[in-house]
This record gives structure tokens, sequence and C-alpha cells, in this order.
């Protein structure tokens, strides 16, 4: 079993993405042969700054590391470092309706937010399905906002499929996690950098990590008030550090009333300083050593190279590209 994933260095990571993708992909990494890359190509549709850029490759990948990505386990890169994705994103392009693309409702999203979009960001699932298709993934782990790229990329392989031949590329499946397929923000909506309602998942100190979570939109119930726990983001968030028994009694404690938010936030806030408390230490050893982590990348790098070349070579055989 391939088990391929991929996250952008568009900033520092949240609790959404450790938890939508990365939690997942490390456990993944003892039970199939695992491929995670940094989507440094995909950034390039919202980060311009090249040092900007480089810096946060560089960042990730230590974070990820430090999160427990094995690179004894799993293959771990730079997408810029094997460049056969973009020639097969081209053709791939080529078998790709418009219509699936103009469908996306990241893309949609992303133009409500008032993003001038690029042929870059409209193109983006395209290129996404190569990484995947290149590789042939049998799964991605992905959060829920992911699910309709991934339909994308399964009506992209068959298109090519029912065009050149049956079974030339593999058709993956996602795997969305039903208890952290969408994580909540401070707000209430998904957890996203653009909605700016992230909880970082490496906040420098414990007190910008305490400033944060006090941030959580809760009602105006007077602190003497029994609370409603339904639809209580705090609560959604807690579920996800907290065992089953600490739920029930900080729902029990919302009934009761008496109990302001300050005071459940600041159990949410330990849970999650707790949370990432082991990972700290790695990391700090990870930024003294950039060479260990280059390291880690080219040699990745090397052999994802390796299982790209034999699809590609596949695919452009087929297609009746080259010799
Ligand atoms: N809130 C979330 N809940 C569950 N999973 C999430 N993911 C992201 N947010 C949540 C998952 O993280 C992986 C990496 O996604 P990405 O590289 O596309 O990261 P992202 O989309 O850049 O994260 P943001 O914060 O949502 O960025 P913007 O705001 O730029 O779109 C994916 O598997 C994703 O599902």
């Amino acid at each position: 079993m391939r088990i391929l994933s991929g996250i952008q260095p568009s900033g520092r990571l949240h609790i959404g993405n450790y938890l939508g993708m990365m939690e997942p992909a490390i456990r993944l990494q003892n039970e199939g042969e695992a491929f995670y890359f940094i989507a440094d190509y995909h950034a390039l549709t919202s980060t311009h700054d090249p040092a900007v850029l480089r810096e946060n490759v560089r960042g990730l990948a230590i974070d990820f590391l430090a999160c427990g990505l094995d690179p004894e386990k799993a293959t771990f890169w730079r997408q810029s470092d094997v460049p056969e994705v973009t020639e097969l994103t081209w053709i791939l392009s080529c078998v790709t309706p418009m219509g699936l693309l103009e469908r996306c409702v990241s893309f949609k999203d992303k133009i409500a937010q008032g993003v001038s979009p690029s042929h870059g960001l409209f193109a983006y699932p395209v290129l996404q399905a190569a990484d995947i298709l290149i590789f042939d993934s049998d799964i991605v782990p992905v959060g829920k906002d992911q699910k309709q790229h991934l339909e994308v990329t399964r009506d992209i392989a068959q298109k090519f499929n029912d065009r050149y031949g049956d079974e030339l590329l593999r058709i993956p499946e996602p795997q969305i996690r039903e208890e952290t397929a969408t994580v909540p923000g401070l707000d209430g909506r998904k957890m996203s950098k653009s909605y700016d309602n992230s909880i970082e998942i490496f906040e420098e100190t414990e007190k910008k990590l305490r400033k944060k979570v006090m941030k959580i939109v809760t009602d105006s119930t007077p602190v003497e008030d029994a609370k409603d726990p339904e639809g209580s983001y705090l609560i959604q968030l807690y579920e996800l550090f907290a065992s089953k028994a600490e739920v029930e009694e900080m729902k029990a404690s919302y009934r009761a009333g008496g109990t302001g938010y300050g005071h459940y936030k600041q159990q949410l806030f330990e849970k999650i300083w707790g949370a990432f408390e082991p990972m700290r230490e790695k990391r700090e050893a990870l930024i003294a050593d950039p060479d260990y982590v280059e390291d880690v990348l080219q040699n990745g790098a090397k052999r994802a190279q390796e299982k790209a070349r034999e699809v590609l070579d596949r695919v452009r055989k087929a297609t009746g590209l080259g010799r």
C-alpha cells in the first residue's frame, strides 16, 4: 500500500494541518510505503518572496520531522526537487475538462476572499493530481477541505485511462478521519491561515499560546449561568486533545454554571501546550542541524524521483511522447 500526502509551506503549521494531515501521515508511515512532500510549487500560488518561501520550506521540514516523521520509514522531499511532476501536470491538463476545475470550491473561495487569481491557482488541482498519480498512490490522508480535489484527481486519472489505456494510472482513495475532518478555528470556521483564525502548533511561548486560546469566540452567557456545550468551538477543540472523561467533565461543568469561559480556555491551553511539549526539544535540535534536514530532503528526493520516472515513462509511452 502506497500512502501519499503533501503540505504547503505557506506559513506556520496550525492544529488543523497537524490533526488533519500530519498526525495521520505519521501514524501511517508504519503501515505502508509512505511518501510525503513539501508542496513548494503549490506555495508559489500565494508566496511570492523567495526568501520567505525558502524559510517556510525549511521550517516545515523541521516541524514535520519534530512531530515524528521518520525519514527511515517515510520518503520525505521538497516537491520542486522532483520536477517530473510538472511534466505530468501538463499531460494531465490535456485530458482535464475546464468545467471540472471551474467547479472547485476552494478556488471560488479564494476569489470570494478577494484574491486576484493566477492561472496557477486555477490549475493547481491538476498539479495536485500529478503529485498523487505520479507515485501510483493508493491512499491519501487529508482533511475534508481536500475531498473535492481528491475527486478531481480520480476523475482526471479515469479520463486519462479512458483515453490511453485501462489501469495506466492508479485511482487513489482519500482517507479522511471523521473526528478531525475539519478542525475549527478561533471563530468556528475551518482553521485556516487565510482566515487568520489559527492556533499554531509551535507557538513561541506559553504566553503567546495562552493569548491565542483566550481569543476563541464564545457567547456572552454570564459566569454564574448554565452554558450550552452543544456547538461550542471551545469544546470541539478540547475534544481533540482531552480524554472522553475530561470532555464529559467539562460539559457537565458548562451545564452546571458558575464557571467562566476563561477557566475552560485555560484548560484547553494546558492540553495544547502539553501535546506539543515533547516535540519542542527535538525541534530545537533540528533547528541547530540544518545540514541534516537538507540531507533528509535530498535523499528523499532521490527515492521519490526513481518512482516518479517509472510512472512518467509509462505515461509518455502511452501518449506518444518521445521516441
Ligand atoms: N482546519 C483543518 N482541519 C482539518 N484539516 C486541515 N488541513 C488544513 N486545515 C485543516 C489539512 O492540512 C493539510 C495541508 O493543507 P495545505 O497544505 O493545503 O494547507 P493549507 O490549506 O495551506 O492550510 P490552510 O491554513 O487552510 O491554508 P489556506 O488558508 O492558505 O488555504 C491538508 O490535508 C488539509 O486538508
